[in-house]
Parts: C-alpha cells; structure tokens; sequence
C-alpha cells in the first residue's frame, strides 16, 4: 500500500512515521509513506498557498489551483482520495477496515474555513476524525493513518484484531497483569484459576458492562444473543 499525505505542515508527520510500531510497519515495507508539501506547488514567487475569500469574512482559504496542482502530481489512475474536514461523516473502524484495502491512498490536509469548495471535486471521500474542530488536518491525517497502518502488520494477530473494541460492537473487558494484590486492590480471582468457560463469561459480561456505562449507544446498533441478553439484564440488576 501506498499513502501520500498532502499539508502545509511536513514536520508535524516526522515524529509519528519515525516511532516504534509505525516506523516498523514502514521498514517491513507493508507500507510506502509520502510527505508532500503542497507549497511546493505555488506558483508564485512568495510560494503563497492561501487568499481571502470572495464575498469577504474572516479567514483566509487553501487556493484549488495549487492543491489541485499538488493532487494531480501525485495521483495515479487507482489513487483513493480523502480530505481531511469537519465537514464529513465520523471515522470509525469499519472505515479503517475498508480504506486499509485501497492501494494508494492519499490523504489531503485541510484547513477549516479553509479550503476553496471547488477542491471537493477532485476527492473521493471527506474525512472527519470526531465532533469538535482541529486547527488543521494534519492530527486528523495520522489518526487516520495510525487506524489503517495498524492493520496492514502481521504483527497484530487475528486473535487480537477479533477481540479488541470495535470489532465485535462492544468496548473491551478490563485487563490485569502482575502483582495479583496491589494496594488493597485484587484482580478478579476467576481470571486467576485458569477455568477458560468462566473466564470467557467474566470478560463477555465485563466488555457489555464497559459498553452500557460508557456507550449505550454501541448497543442498541448490536443483536445481542441469548446469553449475552441475559448478561446485560444481570448487570442493569447489579447496577440498581
Ligand atoms: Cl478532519 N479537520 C479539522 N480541521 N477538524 C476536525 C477534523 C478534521 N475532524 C474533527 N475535527
């Protein structure tokens, strides 16, 4: 696969493409990362990239000859193209899954009050990370790219990737690891007595737990089955 990032900001992606699992899903070359900065493509002597909008207010906008200029430089017939905006529906997994598919993607950086609207004719996709504004696209960009790189390594196995939050429509159970007691506090002892039925139903009724405090809303888009309805039940009782 193949990303390339268009910004104004290339600095801000060296930190992220150069740190642990990032940097080795790069080097095992699952995956080919671009930086491109679209001042590169301003034409005009002071390489300016932006200018006020017509009909005035405040701000100053992204100009679509330059991006356009910047995208088509880089595009190629099979090239899928996001822009980063507020403006979108939220990302979720499901689109991590099937944006991790594409062969090339690129992913435009966007500035709100921001772009030319002219520009959304050259994309495939708008992107929006969540419901509050980021000063740029560039953090929404390696969110992004983060949900999707992840995906691409071997390294995270089939087992983790059915088990973790998302997948299967519910948070994930708390975990525990070493010290057993640690100020007054245990772990569970049935994750302690190696029983895998029990533990299997300890961390099920614990993940709808976690889903039905902290997201009811992740549960009313699930079919629940019989054993996991009659969970939930226990554990509105529980709660009373
Ligand atoms: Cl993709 N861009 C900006 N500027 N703000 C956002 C966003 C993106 N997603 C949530 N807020």
């Amino acid at each position: 696969m193949k990303i390339t990032i268009l910004t104004l900001f290339v600095e801000q992606f060296n930190s992220f493409l150069n740190t642990s699992i990032i940097k080795r899903i790069i080097d095992k070359g699952l995956v080919e990362v671009k930086v491109v900065d679209i001042r590169d493509y301003s034409l005009d002597i002071h390489r300016h990239v932006d200018d006020t909008p017509y009909g005035g207010g405040a701000g100053m906008l992204m100009k679509v000859d330059v991006l356009v200029r910047a995208l088509k430089d880089n595009q190629n017939p099979s090239s899928y193209v996001l822009l980063t905006s507020p403006k979108a529906k939220p990302y979720k997994q499901e689109d991590a899954y099937r944006l991790s598919k594409k062969e090339d993607l690129i992913i435009v950086c966007g500035h709100y009050e921001g772009i030319d609207a002219r520009f959304e004719d050259y994309v495939d996709e708008n992107v929006s990370i969540g419901d509050y504004v980021l000063t740029g696209g560039e953090l929404a960009a390696m969110v992004v790219m983060d949900s999707i790189m992840r995906l691409l390594d071997e390294g995270i196995s089939a087992d983790s990737l059915k088990e973790e939050s998302y997948t299967n429509g519910l948070l994930e159970y708390p975990q525990y690891t070493r010290p057993v007691e640690f100020e007054g506090k245990e772990v569970p002892f049935v994750l302690t007595n190696g029983n895998h039925e029990e533990i299997r139903k300890y961390n099920l009724k614990m993940s709808l737990k976690e889903t039905y405090l902290y997201r009811k809303d992740l549960l009313d888009n699930k079919t629940l089955n019989d054993e996991e309805k009659k969970m939930l039940q226990e554990i509105i009782n529980e709660l009373k």
